[in-house]
């Protein structure tokens, strides 16, 4: 029998994206800031599954196809900092409804399917650092990236020599 994968849902962020936050990142936060999340590696999390058996990630994955969901604009234009959590985020000052819409529904099949939900309100945003154990500034606003989702993706969460890889599985298209 296979390992449990350790899975969680998330929207993909685009390359162009990705590139322009990584260079806004390095021109506003000090290296002593945190531990940067490798450009790869940003994203959006949905909706987290924990350790998953092969059976279950399947019966997810039935559920997740099942979804009839129209695509939304996705507009990055917040940042903070959870010292509890010790990460420097990027956020959106206004959730598109169809985001929260999305969420809610894979959270729901995961915890019908066994899967534990934290009981906190789902506050989306794209980890930019790790390890920020200090207060930082943060960049005044006025940055804003924003993009099309028109899918959502499975990952798989692995941990080898040292780094963090999160590997797509499996996509699912919103409508039009
Ligand atoms: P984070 O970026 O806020 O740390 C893969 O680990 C993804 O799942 C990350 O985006 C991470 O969120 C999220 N994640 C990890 N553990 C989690 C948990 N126990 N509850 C909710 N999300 C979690």
């Amino acid at each position: 029998m296979s390992e449990p994968k350790r899975l969680f849902f998330a929207i993909e962020l685009p390359a162009d994206a990705r590139a322009q936050i990584v260079h806004w990142r390095a021109a506003h936060f000090a290296p002593e800031a945190g531990r940067p999340v490798a450009a790869d590696n940003l994203h959006v999390t949905l909706a987290f599954l924990g350790d998953v058996s092969a059976d279950k990630q399947q019966a997810l994955a039935t559920l997740a196809g099942r979804i009839r969901q129209p695509a939304f604009t996705l507009t990055l234009d917040d940042a903070g900092q959870w010292l509890r959590s010790r990460v420097v985020w990027l956020g959106t000052r206004q959730s598109p409804r169809g985001l929260l819409q999305l969420a809610n529904m894979l959270r729901a099949q995961a915890a019908r399917s066994g899967c534990y939900q934290s009981p906190q309100p789902f506050h989306p945003h794209v980890t930019l650092l790790r390890d920020a154990s200090h207060a930082v500034a943060i960049p005044a606003p006025g940055f804003c990236w924003s993009f099309p989702v028109t899918e959502f993706t499975l990952y798989a969460s692995s941990f080898t020599r040292g780094r963090t890889r999160y590997t797509p599985l499996q996509r699912w298209t919103l409508s039009e």
